[in-house]
C-alpha cells in the first residue's frame, strides 16, 4: 500500500525540454537578481517543501496568513512568503507581466507570473508574525533593515534548481527524501531540525523520540540561513556526520534542508511542522524554545519557553506530523547518562552545559567534558574556531569630524603591529573616500554606500584572522549595526564611541572644515547640517579632552583584553 507520506507530491518544475524552450524565453523579461533568503525561498517553492504554496504570495494570501495563519484557501500556513523588492524595479513592473527569477550570478532559476504588487504595513507583519516589532528580533530587523519596500506575488514556474556545490550527496528534495523512505520501508519517520552542532543530549534526545514515537528518525539540519552568529553550516555538517556513526545503523539518516529561518517561535515550528510533512516525515520533535530568536530589547525572551509546542499542538491534525515534544535533557552524574530535566528521581549531581558557557570554553580554549560531547565534534570545532586571542576581530571607531578617530586608530594600530601575531590593516575615512569611495559624497545613500564597504572589507579581514581597524564618522545607527551583523558571523566586533563633543571638534578645526560648513561652503556636514546618531551602547566610549592620545588606544587594548582578543 502506498502510504500518504511516501506518495509524491507536487513540484513547480516544468519538464527538461519544456525548461530549455523557458530558459530561453526568460532571457528576454526582466529580470530579478534574488537575495540569498530569497534563493532559499524559491527552493522549496519549486522543489514542494512549501506545498501547498504554488509561488510568492498574493496580497490576499499574505493579509490572511499574517492575520490568521492560512491562506485564503482555508490551509493552514503560518509564514508570510514574499518577493520583496526594491522601489526602483517595483517601477518597472506591473501586475500582467512574467519576470525571470536569477540567482546571484545570473542563472536563471523561474519565471514569476507577477499578479499582485503592493506595499506591506511592515510594522503591522512584525507585530502579528513575530509578536513585536523589535528591531532587537533577527527577522524584524531583516524585515525593515534588508528587505525591500514592495512585495510582488504570483506563481512560480521552476526552470532549474538552486546549484549548491557543497555536500551535493546530503541534499534532498521532498520526493528525493519520500523516495528514499519507501525504498527502505521506513513508514513512521521522526524528523529533527536544527541549526546547532548536536552533542551528547541531543543524541539522546533524539534517540529517545525515534524510540517513543517508534519511528526511524531523520536528522534534517537547517544550512539555509540560520541566527546571524551560529556556526557555518560547513562546520556543522562536519559534526552531524561525525555524530550520525554514533547511532545504530541502518534506524538514522541525515539529509540538510536549504531553508531560510526566521526565528518566530511558535509560528515557526507549525511552519517547520509542515516542511518536514511535506518531506515524507510523520513526527515532529519540538523541543524548549523551538527557534527562538532570544532577547527582545527589553531583555526579555520574545516567546515562552514552551509556546512554540503549544500553538504546535493547537495545529497538529492539520500539519500532518505528530509533534513528539521534549523537555531539557541534562547529565546526572551517578547514572552517567542523559535525563530530562523534570524526571529526575533521587538526590543526584545534575550536571550541564549551557549554549553561552560552551562558546565560553571554545573561545578560551578550555576543556569540554567527553560527557558533554564527542571528542570529534569538539575537535571540529576547535579547528574552525580557534581560542579567541587567535581569532580576528573589528575596531569600529565612530565619532564626528575631528574628534580623534584617526589619531587613536593610528596608535592602536601600531601597538597591536607591535605585538604581532596577527596581520592589521587601518581602514581610516579619509584614506577610505580617497581609495575605495572616491566617487562618493555626503548623502545618506552615499554614507551608508562608503560604511557598507568599509564593512565588507573588515568582514573579509576578520573572516580569514585579521585585526581591522575603521575609523569613519559612521553617523547611523542602523548602517553600525549592519556592518557589526556583517562582522559578527566571522568575529569580534568592537565599536569604539570616540566621543570628543561637537563644540570641542570646532573649537579644534584642524582641517578648517566647520568653518566652511558653518558658512554654508560645505553642505551636508556632519554636526552642522547633517545628523549623527549617538552610538546607545558602544562597547567602549573614549573622552578625548584632556585625555592623551596614547592614554586613549590604551583604553581599547585594555577592553579588548577583557574581552579575550589579545592575550593577557
Ligand atoms: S561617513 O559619513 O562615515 O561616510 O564619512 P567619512 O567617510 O568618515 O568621511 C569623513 C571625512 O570627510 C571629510 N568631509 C566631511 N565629513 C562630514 N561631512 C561632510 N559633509 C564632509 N565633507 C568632507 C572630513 O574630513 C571627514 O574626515 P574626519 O577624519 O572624520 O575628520
Amino acid at each position: 500500500m502506498q502510504l500518504p507520506n511516501l506518495a509524491p507530491i507536487p513540484e513547480l518544475f516544468v519538464s527538461y525540454d519544456s525548461a530549455q524552450k523557458l530558459k530561453l524565453e526568460a532571457a528576454e523579461l526582466p529580470s530579478l537578481d534574488l537575495s540569498p533568503r530569497q534563493i532559499c525561498d524559491l527552493e522549496l517553492l519549486m522543489n514542494g517543501g512549501f506545498n501547498p504554496l504554488k509561488g510568492f504570495m498574493s496580497e490576499a494570501d499574505y493579509n490572511s496568513v499574517v492575520n490568521d495563519l492560512r491562506l485564503t484557501d482555508g490551509a493552514l500556513w503560518p509564514m508570510p512568503i514574499t518577493l520583496d523588492i526594491s522601489e526602483k524595479f517595483g517601477k518597472t513592473i506591473e501586475p500582467g507581466q512574467d519576470i525571470a527569477l536569477r540567482d546571484q550570478e545570473g542563472v536563471i532559476l523561474a519565471i514569476m507570473s507577477v499578479t499582485d504588487k503592493w506595499t506591506p504595513n511592515k510594522a503591522h507583519e512584525a507585530e502579528k508574525v513575530f509578536g513585536a516589532d523589535d528591531g532587537a528580533h533577527p527577522a524584524v530587523n531583516y524585515l525593515h533593515n534588508t528587505a525591500g519596500p514592495i512585495y510582488l506575488g504570483g506563481p512560480v514556474t521552476g526552470i532549474q534548481q538552486p546549484v549548491h556545490y557543497d555536500f551535493r550527496a546530503r541534499r534532498d528534495t521532498p520526493n528525493e527524501l519520500r523516495a528514499y523512505f519507501r525504498k527502505l520501508g521506513w513508514r513512521r519517520i521522526v524528523a529533527f531540525q536544527t541549526r546547532n552542532p548536536l552533542h551528547r543530549a541531543h543524541q539522546e534526545l533524539t534517540f529517545r523520540a525515534a524510540k517513543e514515537a517508534q519511528a526511524n528518525l531523520l536528522i534534517h539540519p537547517v544550512v539555509g540561513m540560520t541566527k546571524p552568529g551560529d556556526v557555518d553550516h560547513f562546520t556543522r555538517v562536519r559534526c552531524y556526520e561525525a555524530v550520525l556513526d554514533k547511532y545504530p545503523s541502518s534506524t538514522t539518516s541525515m539529509s540538510l534542508l536549504n531553508l531560510a529561518m526566521r526565528m518566530a517561535g511558535p509560528r515557526e515550528a507549525v511552519w517547520h511542522g509542515l516542511i518536514r510533512a511535506n518531506h515524507g516525515c510523520t513526527h515532529f520533535i519540538v523541543g524548549r524554545d523551538h527557534a527562538g530568536p532570544g532577547k527582545n530589547s527589553a531583555g526579555d525572551d520574545f516567546y515562552g519557553p514552551y509556546e512554540a509546542q503549544d500553538l504546535y499542538r493547537k495545529y497538529q491534525d492539520e500539519i500532518g506530523a505528530e509533534m513528539v515534544d521534549f523537555k531539557h535533557m541534562v547529565y546526572v552524574q551517578e547514572r552517567a547518562q542523559y535525563e530530562p530535566a523534570d524526571e529526575i528521581k533521587g538526590d543526584v549531581t545534575v550536571l550541564n552545559i549551557s549554549g553561552t558557557e560552551l562558546r565560553r570554553r571554545l573561545s578560551e580554549g578550555l576543556e569540554i567534558p567527553e560527557w558533554f560531547s564527542f571528542p570529534e565534534v569538539v575537535k571540529e570545532l576547535r579547528r574552525t574556531k580557534p581560542a579567541r586571542h587567535k581569532q580576528g576581530f573589528t575596531v569600529f571607531f565612530t565619532g564626528l569630524s575631528g574628534s580623534g578617530k584617526s589619531t587613536i586608530a593610528n596608535a592602536l594600530m601600531v601597538k597591536l603591529m607591535e605585538m604581532g601575531g596577527r596581520p592589521v590593516t587601518l581602514l581610516d575615512g579619509d584614506v577610505v573616500r580617497k581609495n575605495l569611495s572616491s566617487e562618493l559624497g555626503f548623502s545618506k545613500e552615499h554614507r551608508d554606500l562608503n560604511i557598507r564597504r568599509i564593512g565588507y572589507v573588515a568582514s573579509e579581514i576578520t573572516k580569514n584572522g585579521g585585526i581591522a581597524i575603521c575609523a569613519p564618522i559612521a553617523p547611523y545607527a542602523n548602517t553600525r549595526r549592519a556592518v557589526r551583523e556583517d562582522i559578527e558571523s566571522f568575529g569580534a566586533f568592537l565599536e569604539v564611541h570616540v566621543a570628543t563633543s561637537l563644540e570641542e571638534c570646532e573649537r579644534r578645526d584642524r582641517k578648517g572644515l566647520y568653518a566652511l560648513a558653518r558658512a554654508g561652503k560645505i553642505k551636508e556636514f556632519t554636526g552642522i547640517s547633517d545628523p549623527y546618531e549617538v552610538p546607545e551602547q558602544p562597547e567602549l566610549s573614549v573622552e578625548t579632552e584632556n585625555v592623551e592620545v596614547d592614554n586613549c588606544a590604551h583604553q581599547v587594548i585594555l577592553k579588548l583584553e577583557s574581552m579575550g582578543l589579545i592575550a593577557g
